[in-house]
C-alpha cells in the first residue's frame, strides 16, 4: 500500500512512528512542511523537516520534540559571546552540523528535495521524505506588537514572542510561485491513500496545502483522504494551532478544522472520544467522521490511530 502523508513536525513526527508500527509493509511518502524554515547564521534550518527526520531515525531529543538528543550549546554560546544573535533561537552543536550540510550542499546547486535525501541517508527514516516544494517559503504572521501592526517570521512568531501577541493573519511568503518538489505530485498520483496527521491546519498542512498544484492533485487522485483532528477538547495538545486558527478566522474546535478543509479534500476525519459531539456536525458537512482515542501518549496508542485511520480509508473508499 502507498500511504501519502502531509506532515509539519512534531505532531506529524510522533504520528509518522505510530504508522510505521501500524502498516510496516506500507511505502510511506511524506510531503514535509517548509514553510517554518529559516535562515540563521547563513544557514537555513528546516525545522519540520529535521523533527520528521530525527524523530523517525531515533536522533530526536524525545521530551522536547524537536532539536537533538543528547544536545549542547556551545556554538550558540560562542556566538552569543561575539553578540551575535538571534539568542531566542536554540540552534545546538549536533543540529548544527545538519544546518552546515544543507546549506554546503544548496550551495553547491542541489536542490533541497535532493539535500534531504542525502540528510536521510544517514537517518534512515523508513519513509520517503520529500519537501513540499524547492523553492522558498516562508510563513510570516501579522502581529501586533504595542499597538503596532508588523509582520513577523513564523518562528520569531512562536518562539520569540510566544505566540502571545495578537495575530492577525498568517500568510505563507513565496507559496503562489512555488513549485511542488519533484516527486511531490506523482506520490499523489500514486497514492492507495493521502493521510493528514494531527499537524497543525494552518501553518503546517494548510502551508503544503497553498503549494499550487498540491491540493488539486489530492482532489484529483480519487483515493480516500483521510484527517486525525490535532485538536482535542476544543484546544491544540500542544503548540499554538488555536491562535493561527483564529487569525484565519477558524474556531479552534475538531469539527472547524474539518469543515476548514472541506468535504471537497476530506473524505473522513477522526476526532477524539471527548469531542464525539463533533461527529454529528462533521457528517453533515459530507466528511464521514469517526470519534476514537487520538492521544499519542505511547507508540501503541499512536499505532492505533494510524490504524483507525487507514480502516477508515478503506470505509470511504
Ligand atoms: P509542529 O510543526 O511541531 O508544530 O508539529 P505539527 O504541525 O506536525 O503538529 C502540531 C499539532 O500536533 C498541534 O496542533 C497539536 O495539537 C498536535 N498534537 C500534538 N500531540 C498530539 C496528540 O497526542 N494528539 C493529537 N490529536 N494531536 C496532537
Ligand atoms: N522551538 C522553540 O520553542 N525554541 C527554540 O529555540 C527552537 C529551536 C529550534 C531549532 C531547530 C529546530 O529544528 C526546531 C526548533 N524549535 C524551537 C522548534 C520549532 O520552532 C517548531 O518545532 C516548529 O517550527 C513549530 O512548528
Ligand atoms: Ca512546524
Amino acid at each position: 500500500m502507498r500511504i501519502v502523508v502531509l506532515a509539519g513536525g512534531i505532531g506529524g513526527a510522533r504520528f509518522l512512528r505510530g504508522l510505521k508500527q501500524a502498516a510496516p509493509d506500507a511505502d510511506v511518502t511524506v510531503i514535509g512542511n517548509t514553510g517554518d524554515d529559516i535562515h540563521l547564521f547563513g544557514l537555513k534550518v528546516c525545522p519540520d523537516l529535521d523533527t520528521v527526520m530525527y524523530t523517525l531515525g531515533g536522533g530526536i531529543n524525545e521530551e522536547q520534540g524537536w532539536g537533538r538528543a543528547d544536545e549542547t550549546f556551545h556554538l550558540k554560546e560562542e556566538l552569543a559571546a561575539y553578540g551575535v544573535g538571534p539568542e531566542w533561537f536554540g540552534l545546538g552543536d549536533r543540529d548544527f552540523a545538519t544546518h552546515i550540510v544543507r546549506t554546503q550542499m544548496i550551495g553547491a546547486g542541489y536542490p533541497l528535495s535532493a539535500v534531504t535525501e542525502a540528510l536521510c541517508d544517514r537517518w534512515k527514516p523508513g519513509v520517503r521524505l520529500i519537501p513540499m516544494t524547492d523553492d522558498r517559503v516562508e510563513t510570516h504572521v501579522a502581529v501586533e506588537v504595542d499597538g503596532e501592526r508588523k509582520a513577523v517570521h513564523f518562528q520569531e512568531y512562536w518562539v520569540r514572542l510566544r505566540a502571545s501577541v495578537p495575530a492577525h493573519a498568517v500568510v505563507p511568503v513565496g507559496a503562489e510561485q512555488a513549485k511542488p518538489a519533484p516527486g511531490v505530485l506523482e506520490a499523489i498520483a500514486e497514492a492507495d491513500v493521502v493521510l493528514f496527521p494531527p499537524s497543525n491546519p494552518v501553518v503546517s498542512v494548510g502551508t503544503i496545502l497553498a503549494v499550487p498544484g498540491i491540493r488539486e492533485a489530492i482532489a484529483e487522485a480519487g483515493v480516500p483522504v483521510v484527517g486525525l483532528s490535532p485538536i482535542v477538547g476544543d484546544a491544540p495538545v500542544r503548540g499554538m494551532a488555536d491562535k493561527v486558527l483564529a487569525a484565519v478566522g477558524v474556531e479552534s474546535t475538531a469539527a472547524a478544522v474539518a469543515e476548514h478543509y472541506g468535504s471537497g479534500l476530506l473524505d473522513g476525519w477522526l476526532v477524539d472520544t471527548v469531542d464525539a459531539g463533533a461527529v454529528e456536525r462533521v457528517e453533515a458537512a459530507g466528511i464521514r467522521c469517526l470519534a476514537v482515542p487520538l492521544m499519542m501518549t505511547d507508540l501503541d496508542a499512536t499505532a492505533q490511530m494510524a490504524r483507525e485511520a487507514l480502516a477508515l480509508a478503506e470505509e470511504v473508499r
